[in-house]
């Protein structure tokens, strides 16, 4: 059989959809998802296998100005996941202006020459007529290959999207096996899930300071996986939030994470969490690399 791959960028600003509509297009969740801005910090890649064709998505973090190193880092992430690749999705919210995040970007995709369509995503959320706004504003902007509107969430669209998406498909040998939805080791889910938790279940600044180290990761014979892991903050005062009143925060949180660590691997998962601090560790170069973010 003659197969395809298409390599597709997901590109946009924080929290427009990008691993919402990533989990969607591969049928799994693969990629955790938040109401706050700076979920995604590396670069990840959802891969759907569909009869001749293979599509590895690259979900990113979001397009921004970067605050600390943390920030440069996945900024760096983003833009470069932009280059050399078959196809560029924008995702954009539903509003008819445009940030100097989506300039920014646009630039980038500009710059490339890669092809890019645009995804309006959130249209669950706005009128016909206020979309139609959204489509002009930006076809005037930039040329984009097409714009289509979607919801990541309800799924409108996404169909749609994936037909454009194999137009770009180029003759060449899967990438990866056809059962395979991410390129993420599964420690790292792991590590992702509970992070996605903290996200959930905390406010301000508390989960974008914490990363998440999986120490332990062993399977018994009968199959019941144990996962030890380590949560920083940046902060004395926040472990003692994420800790909660007699521990009930962190049991929470656990409590949530095991149960998503398990539809994942499939199996039973005894998961145990400690809480330590690295003051200030998203200001320091070694620290941030040293959590795994670096190239
Ligand atoms: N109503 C609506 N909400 C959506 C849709 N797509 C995503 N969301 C919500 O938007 C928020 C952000 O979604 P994410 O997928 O985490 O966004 P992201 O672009 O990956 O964000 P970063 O990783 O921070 O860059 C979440 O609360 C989602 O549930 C959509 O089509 N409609
Ligand atoms: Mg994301």
């Amino acid at each position: 059989m003659k197969t395809k791959t298409a390599m597709i960028t997901i590109a946009g600003r924080p929290n427009v959809g990008k691993s919402t509509l990533t989990n969607h297009l591969v049928g799994e969740k693969i990629a955790i998802v938040s109401n706050k801005p700076q979920t995604t910090r590396n670069r990840i890649c959802g891969i759907l296998t569909r009869e001749d064709t293979q599509f590895v998505f690259v979900d990113t973090p979001g397009y921004h100005r970067a605050r600390t190193k943390l920030g440069d880092y996945m900024v760096n992430v983003a833009r470069e996941s932009i280059a050399d690749v078959d196809l560029t999705i924008l995702v954009v919210e539903p509003i008819a202006s445009i940030g100097p995040q989506e300039e920014g970007l646009i630039e980038k995709i500009q710059g490339s020459k890669c092809p890019a369509i645009l995804a309006i995503n959130k249209i669950d959320t706005v009128e016909k007529e206020k979309l139609l706004e959204v489509i002009d504003v930006y076809s005037k902007a930039a040329h984009f290959d097409a714009i289509i509107p979607i919801s990541a969430k309800t799924g409108d669209g996404v169909e749609a999207l994936l037909d454009i998406c194999e137009k770009y498909a180029i003759e060449s040998p899967f990438l990866f096996p056809e059962d395979t939805t991410t390129d993420q080791p599964e420690r790292q889910v792991m590590a992702e899930i509970i992070r996605e938790k903290l996200l959930w279940c905390l406010d301000k600044e508390i989960p974008h300071g914490t990363a998440v180290e999986i120490t332990t990761f062993s399977e018994r014979d009968n199959g019941i996986i144990d996962i030890d892991a380590t949560i920083f903050c940046e902060k004395a005062s926040h472990k003692g939030i994420i800790i909660g009143k007699h521990g009930a925060m962190l049991k929470k949180i656990s409590s949530m994470a095991r149960t998503d660590c398990e539809r994942f691997m499939g199996t039973k998962v005894y998961l145990t969490t400690w809480v330590k601090v690295k003051e200030n560790w998203r200001d320091s170069d070694f620290l941030v690399r040293n959590f795994g973010y670096r190239e």
